[in-house]
């Protein structure tokens, strides 16, 4: 296949050498195999350009689209940020459903399919990146483009019963149709999708191969996001990140860290964490809960009332359990540098990464690649973060359930080095096996847009 690859995306990278996983990932293909990336300008402005506009060019070519206020607000505040994320992540009850959202982002969505359909040669490959685009191929394929057109959801696939919801409901089957293949996290996301289709009255769904829906074939494929893990080990065990920590010795660090949003679990989080302080006997070792927790999407709402929730529990249980020289939880409510932040991992006893609803979770897959192999930190992980699926070594918790998170810690916390050196190398080979460059050749692979050779 000799066809560009034109990746589509929210944002798209400002810095010429780009950091973070898969930004990172789509940088190196798209400069190994040339093609260009699309995306939303940073700001947007009340006099936007009509067309795609280049913001850098070299081994791949980088172009944008602007986007008015009133679009940022319906399409990309609205409709994605507060109808769609709270009810991919089962939190129908948090939706705003608000006129004009749906418009908003069905617009964005028309609009860009009639600049793509212009722009697209015949055997170029499109790869669409996460929520924001759910209906572009659809609106693509009313065009009649006939490219091949891959997605991929970041996020869980809504649960079947939950989509109801959604006062789009009766077209997300065509949206997820309109693409050859749709990609999801976990074999988990892929059931949930064939569900959908079943309930919809489409025959042979819940089988394993391509769905049919009028006339048209779309391939789900299970297609885990890795990190670059070695990239990554060699960052953590340079950085100097963790010996900011000062702590007595006895003392042992219990991290966590997430975008400050209501799916990541923080607040059971942290009550887990109380429980595991009140029911501490003398023998069981004193810990320390650093949380980072980097602000996001401000303007919505729901965003706001997680971030009251937290500032009253941590000021509770530091409250109840703080000693005049100890504070239980250190709450950074700020981002930390990411060579920072990578110290900070190999530094940690534990790690906490116990989300409510998590596509993936990169935080649980850089604890593993920080770690010193000799004298690894224990990972304990929600059951409900797509990572669960290919991590089954970490301690599974359910982060619903206080007791239990509070006696996983106990076990963290008091694991022997055996244990911990064995569960982390199980956990590591599946990281490292399972890098960032591996998913990307899977996905371009399904599509039919690349061999391994060429993205490898
Ligand atoms: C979506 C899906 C899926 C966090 N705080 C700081 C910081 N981070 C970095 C972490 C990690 C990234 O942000 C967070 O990634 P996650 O995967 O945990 O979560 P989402 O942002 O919700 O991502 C998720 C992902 O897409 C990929 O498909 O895994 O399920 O929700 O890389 O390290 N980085 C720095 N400072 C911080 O304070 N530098």
């Amino acid at each position: 296949m000799t066809g560009r690859l034109i990746v589509l995306s929210n944002r798209i990278p400002t810095e010429a050498q780009p950091s973070g996983g898969l930004v990172v990932a789509l940088h190196d293909c798209l400069t190994q195999r040339g093609g260009i990336w699309i995306g939303a300008a940073a700001e947007p402005t009340a006099t936007p350009d009509e067309g795609f506009r280049t913001v850098a060019t070299g081994a791949y070519t980088r172009l944008a689209f602007d986007l008015t206020p009133q679009e940022f607000e319906t399409y990309y505040l609205g409709y994605a940020n507060s109808v769609l994320w709270p009810l991919f992540h089962r939190r129908a009850d948090l939706m705003d459903v608000q006129p004009g959202f749906a418009e908003g982002y069905l617009g964005v969505n028309a609009r860009l399919a009639g600049l793509l359909a212009d722009f697209l040669r015949p055997d170029d490959v499109l790869w669409v990146q996460d929520y924001h685009f759910l209906p572009l191929a659809h609106e693509l394929r009313r065009l009649g483009v006939t490219n091949r057109i891959g997605f991929f959801l970041h996020i869980p696939f809504p649960v079947a019963t939950d989509v109801p919801a959604l006062p789009e409901a009766a077209v997300l089957p065509d949206w997820v149709a309109g693409y050859d293949v749709f990609g999801v996290q976990t074999r988990a996301d892929v059931e949930r999708l064939r569900i959908l289709f079943d309930r919809n009255g489409v025959s042979g769904a819940l089988g394993d191969g391509p769905i049919r829906l009028r006339g048209r074939e779309v391939l789900p494929l299970a297609c885990p996001i890795g990190i670059d893990a070695k990239g990554y080990r060699e960052t953590a065990a340079k950085s100097a990140g963790g010996d900011r920590i000062a702590m007595p010795p006895q003392q042992k660090l219990v991290l966590g860290v997430d975008r400050l949003d209501y799916s990541k679990g923080l607040v059971q989080r942290f009550a887990g964490f109380g429980a595991y302080l009140s029911a501490r006997s003398g023998d069981d070792p004193q810990a320390t809960l650093l949380q980072i927790a980097p602000p996001s999407r401000e303007d919505v709402d729901a965003y706001q009332d997680i971030r009251m929730q937290l500032d009253l529990t941590t000021g509770s249980i530091n409250g109840e359990h703080g000693e005049i020289d100890w504070t239980p939880i250190r709450y950074i409510r700020r981002p930390v540098p990411r060579d920072d932040l990578a110290g900070l991992y190999r530094r940690a006893d534990v790690a906490m990464v116990t989300p409510l609803a998590d596509g993936m979770n990169l935080v649980a897959k850089e604890f593993v690649a920080a770690q010193d192999p000799a004298n690894p930190g224990v990972l304990i992980l929600s059951h409900f973060a797509g990572a669960a699926e290919q991590m089954p070594q970490a301690l599974i918790v359910n982060p619903y359930d206080a007791q239990d998170m509070a006696q996983a810690l106990r076990r963290a916390l008091t694991m022997t080095l055996a244990e911990r050196r064995s569960r982390h190398a199980a956990l590591w080979k599946a990281v490292d096996d399972e890098d960032i460059g591996w998913w990307t050749r899977r996905f371009l692979n399904a599509l039919g847009g690349a061999t391994v050779a060429e993205v490898a």
